[in-house]
């Protein structure tokens, strides 16, 4: 596994036996038992995955190690078997090419030697002849030491590999151009006021990150192309340099994710710098007729679509290179990203862009449409408590209730809080950004000793009060209203 890992992140990461097998389980996985990973283990539940297979895999080579005392061939078999399964799942990847099958090659090869190996070094069981022996006597001290070697060497070549997939997925220096019309800075946030709300720009470093990748892809800059193609008069396909000579609008949006459960923390707001898609598909001739969905494709092959009526009914979506005055972090999509405003990202903020194809629904489906998700998803109106926070116990006295509502494209108008039960108390609200962005909010509270029961709900400018309601996020967003416990000493 190790030896595979360190040649796939030579050549392309994604190709790396655990991570090829890990991602066709993600692929595989049927969306209620998804829906439960995320809701158990939330962003850790990669790390369980990835924990399950090398797991398994470990299992399986043992087992392969004790068949080997009986039968060598056998037990070799089960091990091609086991990296068999790795190739194959490696070579059915999306955009997967001929070298894919390297690290599997190397785990097969590196696999075997160490079997014949340690087969050779503890002997054959004495009823056996001992052929494979020759003239060695087995010496335990030699099997201790020789396997605490391959030991080492594993957790070397897997640490290194990690190490070079970092240094490939580095962003270089890039100076990314002005907007044609710059926004003044943000207002300061009531964070500075009210510690424990979040702040008003979500720091590049903290913006969540939800994605189906185990491992960041590797998009060598001079290589990578954004096309667009499709029902358009002419397809267009730009390098990143003309991308970035195209005017820029700059916009702070708020992004929301369709797995977000009513108070959670899939939710992040910056400033984001690039091309509106309006513009760019002028370049390309101009949309035909026939197109109802823009379908995106990642360099992995990744896709998302989005309903092409709403990206062009007026909304700054954009394809963007900048988030919070620097390139995009890796995480986050370089060196191209879309932004949908109002749409949750499974429908609008595709990373790692390479293509954007204007099609039909009935043609063509994205990924998540393929496991039953909503092909339009509104982000819903949805407020949450930052501080105090659940089952914090604080002291009793002046304090305030705190956090961040947002209603993309639509835009905040009220937040209110109650208190144990009582009247809809309306709370303050921090600076404004503009209706595709969060809003912060605070109300002054003169807490009593006691435990306390709090909820938040927000209406936006158009009137609609966030329902009471309780949806789970599969197929189109949650609702309801967050409802938190504070203990008061
Ligand atoms: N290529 C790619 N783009 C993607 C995804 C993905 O899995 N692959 N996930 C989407 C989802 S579900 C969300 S919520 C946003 C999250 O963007 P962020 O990680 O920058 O916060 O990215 C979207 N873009
Ligand atoms: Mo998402």
């Amino acid at each position: 596994m190790a030896a595979g890992h360190l040649v796939a992140s030579l050549l392309n990461p994604s190709a790396s036996p655990v991570l090829a097998v890990g991602s066709t389980v993600i692929d595989l996985t049927p969306t209620p038992l998804k829906e439960y990973a995320v809701r158990e283990f939330g962003t850790a539940d990669k790390a369980v995955l990835l924990s399950s297979v090398i797991g398994v895999t470990l299992l399986l080579a043992a087992l392969a190690g004790v068949i080997a005392r009986r039968s060598f061939l056998l037990a070799a078999a089960l091990l091609l078997g086991l990296v068999a399964v790795a190739g194959a799942m490696a070579m059915l990847r999306p955009v997967a090419e001929g070298v894919d099958l390297l690290p599997a090659v190397a785990a097969a090869v590196v696999g075997l030697s160490v079997l014949w190996w340690a087969v050779r070094a503890l002997g054959a069981p004495a009823s056996k002849p001992r052929i494979l022996l020759g003239d060695h006597a087995p010496s335990r001290r030699g099997v201790l030491i020789g396997s605490g070697v391959v030991a080492a060497l594993s957790v070397a070549a897997a640490v290194g590999g990690q190490a070079i997939i970092k240094a490939r997925t580095a962003i270089g220096n890039i100076k990314l151009p002005m907007a044609a019309k710059p926004l003044p800075p943000l207002p300061e946030g009531v964070e500075a006021s009210y510690g424990g709300i979040s702040s008003f720009i979500t720091p590049n470093s903290k913006f969540y990150r939800v994605d189906t990748n185990l491992t960041l892809p590797v998009i060598p800059l001079d290589d990578w192309r954004l096309t667009i193609d499709g029902d358009v008069g002419e397809k267009l396909s730009l390098s990143f340099d003309e991308l970035l000579d195209l005017p820029m609008i700059e916009r702070d949006i708020t992004l929301t994710c369709v797995s977000n459960e009513v108070g959670g923390k899939y939710v992040g707001a910056a400033r984001w710098l690039g091309v509106p898609l309006k513009d760019l598909f002028a370049m390309a001739g101009g949309v035909g007729d026939e197109a109802d969905q823009i379908l995106s494709t990642a360099t992995d092959g990744f896709t998302i679509s989005t309903p092409l009526a709403v990206a062009l009914d007026g909304r700054d979506a954009m394809v963007a290179v900048g988030m919070n005055g620097e390139p995009l972090p890796a995480e986050h999509g370089f060196p191209a990203r879309l932004i949908t405003p109002g749409l949750y990202g499974f429908v609008g903020a595709t990373k790692w862009l390479s293509k954007l194809t204007l099609t039909t629904y009935a043609e063509k489906q994205a990924y998540w449409t393929k496991r039953d998700w909503a092909t339009d998803a509104p982000i819903k109106v949805s407020a949450r408590i930052d501080t105090p926070k659940p089952l914090d116990t604080i002291g009793s006295g002046k304090t305030v209730i705190g956090g961040v509502a947002w209603a993309q494209h639509r835009g905040v108008g009220k937040v209110e809080v109650r208190i144990d039960g009582g009247a809809w108390q309306e709370a303050r609200l921090g600076p404004d950004a503009g209706v595709d962005y969060w809003r912060q909010w605070y109300l002054p509270w003169e807490a009593t000793e006691g435990r306390h029961m709090l909820a938040v709900r927000a209406t936006t400018m158009d009137g609609e009060v966030q329902t009471a309601a309780r949806t789970s996020p599969f197929p189109a967003g949650s609702s309801g209203i967050q409802e938190t416990v504070v203990s008061v000493r």
